[in-house]
Order: C-alpha cells, then structure tokens, then sequence
C-alpha cells in the first residue's frame, strides 16, 4: 500500500495547517489557532496506521469487536495521541520556535466530555487497550453536541451550564456525509406472509463521524464511530411555500435532537421518551453497519457469531438483541429461532451497577408506541426465556415483560452469550442478588471482568514525574506491560528510590497547589496531606459521611490547636445529576463546610477544604497524581468496581475504604498494611438493615453527634439554621447507605492515616507499593480477559502474514 505517512517534520506540518487547514499566519495565531494547526498535523500521522490497520483486518477477515456505548468519558484527545505517538519533544520545539508554549496549547481543548463518570471513562479507557494490543475493534455511540453540562457554584451552590466542546472546530473526526442509516419510530406493522413489515411513522438519519484511536507507538489504529441524527427531509416544502419557515424547519429540529445533548445521569434511570429514542438510534445503526460490512464479505448469516462479537455496554444498548433479531428476521429473512441464535450468540453484556434505581425499565406502553415490532420481538423472546426456564426446572421464572414493563437487564441478558460484572465482588453479588433467577436457568452464562484503567493517560500522560523515573528505574515497558511495576517492590525498602518517588509526588502537589491558586485564589501548603474524593456525588458514594467527618476534625482542632496535628487538604469533586436534589444538597453543604473551615483562622493550614467546580477528566489528571489519600468510601455491595480507586493507586495514593468493589482486589494486590480498610462488608450491611436506627448510632458517637447538632443549629450556615434541613432529615429519617453506622469506624481509620502519614518515611514505602503492586488494574489485563473469555478475539499485532 502507498505510504501517506506524514514523513515530513512535525513542524512543517503545523506551519502547513496553520496555514492551509486554520487560514492564520504565525503571527496571528491564537492559541486555539496553533492547537487546531498542531491537531491536523498530529491527525495526519494517524492515517496510514489507521489505514493498514483497517487492511490488515479485512485481508484477514478475522473477528470484529464492537463495543456499544451510550458513553465515551474520551477527555482531551490532542496529547493523548502526541504521548501515544511519541511526538512529544518533537511538538514541543516545534511550538516553542515560534515561542508558542506546548502545555497551553493541549490545555486549550475542551474535554470531550461524552460521558457521566465511571462507565463512560471505562469505555474510553477500553478503546485506548483495544487499540495497543491490536485487537480489531470499533467503539460505537452518539455525537451529542452537548457534552455533560458544566458546573459552576454560586453561594455554594451548584449551577449547570450547557457545555459546547464543538463550538470551535472538532479536528479528530473525519465527517462521512456517504456513510448515513434510517432510523425509524412509531409506525405499523403488517404482516405478509410469514414476514412482518414495520413502517415507520417517523424516520431520522444517523451520519457516522469517525476518529481515530491509535494505540501505543500506533502499532495498531481503531475506530470510534459517533451517529449524529439528521433529518430525512431539510425542508418541509408546503409549510415553506406558505411561508411558514418555523414549521418548514421542524422536522430538522426533531430529528437533531437526538443527539443533542448527553443525559447527566449516573446510575440512575430517566425513563424518557428521548433517551430510548437515543439508545434506539445508536444501537439500530450500529447493528446495520456492522452487518453491511459483515455482508460484504460473507454470505451466510450464521457465521455472524464467528466473524462479529458485540458488546453492550450496560443495558443502554439492550435493544440490540430484538433489533438484530429484526434485521435478521424482517430484512434477510431468517426464522425467528435461528435469528435468536445468531443474535445471542453474537452479544454480550456487561452490567455495571445493581442499583435497582439504575435498572432500565420501559413502559410497555411506551416501548409500542415507539418501537412496535421491536416490543411484538420482545414478547416472543420473553417465550423463549420461559422455555428455557422450563427446561431447567428452576421452578422461578424471571419475566422480561412484568408489571407493565419491560426489564431491559432481563432482555440483555436473556439475548446474551456472556453477562459480565465488573469486579469480583460485583459479579458475585450479580448471581447472589438482582440476576440469581438468571443465574439459576443459565449458570455459565456470567463471568467476571474486573475493570482496568489505561496506563498511557493514567500514569504515562498525567503523571511525566512518575513516568521518567519509572523509565529510569525499570526501563520503559511498563507502558504497555503494567505488570512490569512489580519490579518496583524491592525498590520500597531503598531510601534512596523513596526519596526520588517522594520527590515526584511533592513535584506533582506543587502542580497542584499552583493550579488551586490561580484557579481558585486559594493557598494550600504542599506539605500536608492531600486527600482527595472525587467521582460524581452520590448517596451512596457517601461524600455526605467524608463532609461529616471533615467538619469533625474541625472540631477537634478548633479544641486543641495545639495538638501535633498532620495536617491535612480534603479535596472533593464531582458533580451531581442536576434532578438529585439529595445530591445537590450535599455539595452545597460541603461547600459551606469548606467556607466556615478556610476562613477559620484557629484551625489555619492544619485543615483546608478545596471543592473546584467542574470536576472533569482533565482536573483528574492534576488531581490523581498529587494525591496521598484516596477515598474510596461507598457503602460496600454499592459501588460495582469504581476505576478513580486503581488510577490513585496506581500513582502511588493510599487508599482510605470500604471492602466494596475492586477496593476488596486493591487490598489484595497492595497487601492490607498498605491499604486502610473500614467499616461493614456487603454482608454486613445486609445483615444491619433489619431494625436499623440512624439515632442509635448517632446517639453512640458523641464526634458525630455534635457535627450534627452543629448543621441543625446552623453553624455552617449563619443566619439560616435551616438551610442544611433537607441533608439532616433525610440522614435521620432513611440512612439507607449507612453513613452513622460507619462513621466512626471511618473516624477511626483517619486518625489512623493520621498517624501513618507522620512517619513519612514508612508513607513513602506504602506508596511505592501501592504503585508497585498496582500493574494489574491496566485495562490492557481486562482487554484481554474480555477477548479469551467473552469475544473469543486475537490481538492482530506482530501478524504480518
Ligand atoms: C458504574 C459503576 O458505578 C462504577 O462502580 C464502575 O466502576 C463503572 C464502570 O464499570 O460503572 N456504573 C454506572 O452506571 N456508572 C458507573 O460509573
């Protein structure tokens, strides 16, 4: 194949953009200006490995995998794919000959942020991995115009504010106008002959936008291919003529928001009309695409399963099971029974949280009026659930169609051939608990993935203190082998090695410190602890018990200034889905916590409390590797895996948490005298709900007791003893994720971490080996793991035959 590798300099191809692709001479440049030019020029270096990539794979014919995801948290993509290429040094001169600064320039991009939290950052995390080990994979999902808002406090307050990542131009993806499916809502459906015929009674168009995902060195280049919904029509000609422009433009305005803007919910569900007609329209023109590509170069549908491994990512996509089964059924004319058996042996689903609140359940009503043949679809796979429940004489018989609803967990995993959870904890509480029904008819159907975070943006890119020593110590293929770290182990009981560690993570605080300064107005000393949470703020990830105890400690303090304390810097981010008023009201007490301990000149810089609004990938790569503490607190059976807990640890963090999620597999990698674990395991916090009274722990806690007493009588919020009412109430009257119950064992722990942070020395060695003991949570482990045992998939990489 021809080589269109962009030989030429790195800096010669900026020039040329800035001239050709921006229009701008240097000397006119923005800053943005010189970031478009250098994206372009970095983009170049990406097509040829794309292309063969691409060439590689379909000489082979090897199996694809697909991974559907309503979410990809991708962050900024511009120096992930300069580290990733390895162009670094060489963008950097290039830029600084025209007296440009390199780190501005890749902190002008806006996040792409497409995504809520954890599941969405997993999926970019996903990409990455599938992309170094050479896997043939596409990520698909939505284009939404609006990224997950932004937020802002006034009077401590959250406020959202619509993002806008593609206000400038979005230099990644190449724009395929040709590569466009229908999409249909609403409608009848008629029979004739043994065939069903849906027409729909409104048709939109999925466009496919396509960016490049290259992998370490570029060895290998996927695709991530986002639909954006455009009308059928432009124009409605009548309304037009009539001189009625509004009306003339309605269906433009209908069918583009779609994918207008991105739900911000984290395990919940909304249950609207728009977000399953989302979920419908990524999820159908993914499958029509990938089958248009299937039958380019096969002839016989019952080699899908060979060929093609699907991936649902949570129940989002769950409507790929009946609309696979359409397309085989309805378009190319197969039985129903061999359409199922194709389509499950096809997908798999992974389930990311057991919320029940976050269990998708649709209208049955609903699900007709706007996806009709989908729904008769639905009712005869729930038969064929019945006769295999039948067949196992299991006796309880889990229905996907109960209660007027359609139980879209119920219809993934029914559809599916594996059903993944994400840590060991999770999966084996998924056959304990919401799937044992499941469990019980399919038995070998679940297995467990325990999550990974990708070590090119998590330690590579966000962390170059940590990365040159690691270069320097062990050599530079713990990059794309993570494992090599263990090699760090002995290194823990060298002094010297932990001065060095210890010096890139104090490197790495002043970052911090500076950027909290200028950002904020606020100063921090570099030299207390830094502990930080963040993740999006919810009930059960229990930042409501971390506020607590911070404004106990305050108290503490405020009693005996004198006391050798260690000082601390509780950091908190994240942001809370703009209906959770629960959550809202949360953060802005943390908020008022914050101010009445800043401004308090007895406790000083023994305690501070930093809360930056709109918390983002991009703030966590400044956040994580300046950490010392990581809060992992969430009520254990809650959280399903959690990945913010690996990327700490990873970056040399201790972990302050509860035997939930990976924290259980965490503790087992560090070792436990390197990790403070509290509080009640999931069995436990079972076995307490049964009589359970907030007040009796409360009244067994006297540090609790007086915080609480301090919120009522309006401490923290002067003149208005009832604003913080709402958090109070509801703690008192539902503690349903426990936070009285474990607050002291969690104060406990602290003044332990306390003391552990004091002897800086004995720090230094449980942070090397947290970093040490860490390479197993790459997500290159978990790719792998989901490639032998879900997609049954073989990397491409070194395959030059
Ligand atoms: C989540 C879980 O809450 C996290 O624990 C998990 O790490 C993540 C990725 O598996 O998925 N589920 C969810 O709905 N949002 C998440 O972040």
């Amino acid at each position: 194949m021809k080589d269109l590798k962009n030989t030429g300099s790195l800096a010669g191809a900026i020039e040329f953009h800035l001239a050709h692709s921006v229009g701008k001479t240097p000397d006119a440049a923005s800053i943005t200006d010189w970031r478009l030019a250098l994206s372009r020029a970095v983009r170049d270096k990406l097509v040829t490995p794309w292309f063969d990539a691409t060439h590689r794979t379909y000489a082979k014919d090897r199996k694809r995998v697909y991974y559907l995801s309503m979410e990809f948290l991708l962050g900024r993509i511009l120096e992930d794919a300069v580290n990733n290429l390895g162009l670094e040094e060489e963008a950097k001169e290039a830029l600084a000959a025209y007296g440009v600064n390199f780190a501005e320039v890749v902190n002008d991009e806006p996040d792409a942020a497409l995504g809520n939290g954890g599941l969405g950052r997993l999926a970019a995390c996903f990409l990455d991995s599938l992309s170094c080990l050479g896997i043939p994979a596409y990520g698909y999902g939505i284009r939404y115009a609006h990224g997950l808002f932004h937020q802002s406090f006034e009077d401590g307050r959250q406020v959202e504010m619509a993002e806008d990542w593609l206000r400038h131009q979005h230099n990644w993806e190449f724009e395929r106008s040709e590569c466009t499916y229908d999409i249909g809502f609403g409608g009848q459906v008629t029979e004739t002959g043994s065939r069903a015929q849906w027409t729909p009674s409104d048709v939109v168009m999925a466009q496919a936008y396509d960016t490049p995902v290259p992998g370490w060195q570029a060895s290998w280049t996927n695709t991530l291919r986002l639909w954006s919904a455009k009308p059928k029509k432009i124009f409605d000609l009548d309304p037009f003529n009539r001189g009625d422009y509004m009306q003339a433009a309605a269906p433009e305005v209908l069918a583009e928001t779609i994918s207008r803007v991105l739900y911000p919910d984290d395990s919940t569900e909304i249950g609207k009309e728009l977000r399953l007609k989302q979920e419908f329209f990524f999820t159908s023109a993914s499958l029509q695409d990938l089958m248009r590509r299937f039958l380019a170069h096969n002839g016989d549908l019952r080699a899908l399963p060979s060929k093609v491994a699907i991936q649902m990512n949570d129940t989002h996509p769950a409507i790929a099971g009946p609309e696979l089964i359409r397309q085989l059924t309805d378009i190319h004319g197969l039985s129903f029974e061999d359409a199922f058996d194709i389509a499950q042996g096809t997908l798999n689903y992974t389930n990311h949280t057991l919320l029940p609140e976050a269990l998708e359940a649709w209208d049955v009503g609903l699900m007709t009026k706007v996806l009709p043949r989908h729904m008769q679809l639905i009712e005869r796979i729930d038969d064929r659930l019945s006769r295999d429940v039948k067949k196992s004489e299991t006796g309880v018989a889990p229905r996907i169609v109960d209660n007027g609803s359609v139980n879209m967990g119920t219809l993934a995993f029914t559809c599916a051939r594996r059903v993944n959870g994400v840590s060991a904890l999770h999966t084996d509480l998924m056959k304990q608990t919401v799937f044992s029904d499941l469990h019980a008819v399919y038995p070998d159907r679940i297995l467990n993935q325990t999550n990974g975070v990708t070590p090119r943006r998590w330690v590579h890119g966000c962390n170059p203190g940590l990365r040159t020593l690691l270069n320097e110590t062990i050599g530079t293929g713990w990059v794309n082998d993570l494992e090599q770290l263990e090699q760090l182990t002995p290194l823990a009981d060298d002094a010297a090695f932990r001065i060095r560690f210890m010096a890139v993570k104090q490197e790495n605080k002043q970052r911090l410190v500076d950027w909290v300064a200028e950002t904020m107005g606020v100063q921090i000393s570099p030299d207390a602890m830094f502990d930080i949470q963040i993740k999006r703020i919810h009930e059960y990830k229990r930042q409501l018990m971390n506020a607590l105890e911070t404004a106990a400690l305050a108290n503490a303090i405020r009693r005996a200034p004198d006391e050798d304390w260690t000082p601390r810097v509780k950091f908190f981010g994240g942001k809370a889905a703009p209906a959770y008023l629960d959550a809202k009201n949360i953060i802005w007490l943390i908020n008022d916590i914050a101010k009445s301990v800043n401004e308090d000149p007895v406790i000083g810089d023994r305690l501070k409390v930093i809360y930056p609004p709109n918390y983002n990938v991009s703030m966590a790569e400044i956040l994580i590797p300046a950490a010392d503490l990581s809060e992992q607190i969430s009520t254990a059976g809650k959280e399903a895996s959690g990945t913010g807990n690996m990327k700490f640890a990873l970056n040399g963090a201790v972990t302050i948490g509860t035997l939930d999620g990976a924290n259980v597999e965490i503790r087992d990698h560090v070792g436990e005298d390197n990790i403070y674990i509290f509080g009640m395991t999931a069995d436990q916090v079972q076995a307490a709900r049964d009589g359970y009274v907030t007040q009796a722990h409360i009244d067994r806690s006297p540090v609790l007791k007086e915080v609480i007493e301090q919120i009522q009588t309006g401490f923290y919020s002067p003149g208005e003893p009832n604003r913080h009412r709402p958090v109070l109430e509801k703690l008192l009257r539902d503690d349903y994720f426990m936070v009285a119950a474990d607050f002291d064992a969690y104060w406990d722990a602290q003044r332990q971490v306390d003391q552990g942070f004091a002897d800086r020395d004995a720090w230094a060695r449980m942070a090397v080996l947290n970093t040490a003991r860490s390479g197993w949570f790459s997500s290159d482990r978990t790719i792998k793991g989901y490639a032998r045992d879900v997609w049954g998939v073989e990397s491409l990489l070194g395959d030059t035959t």
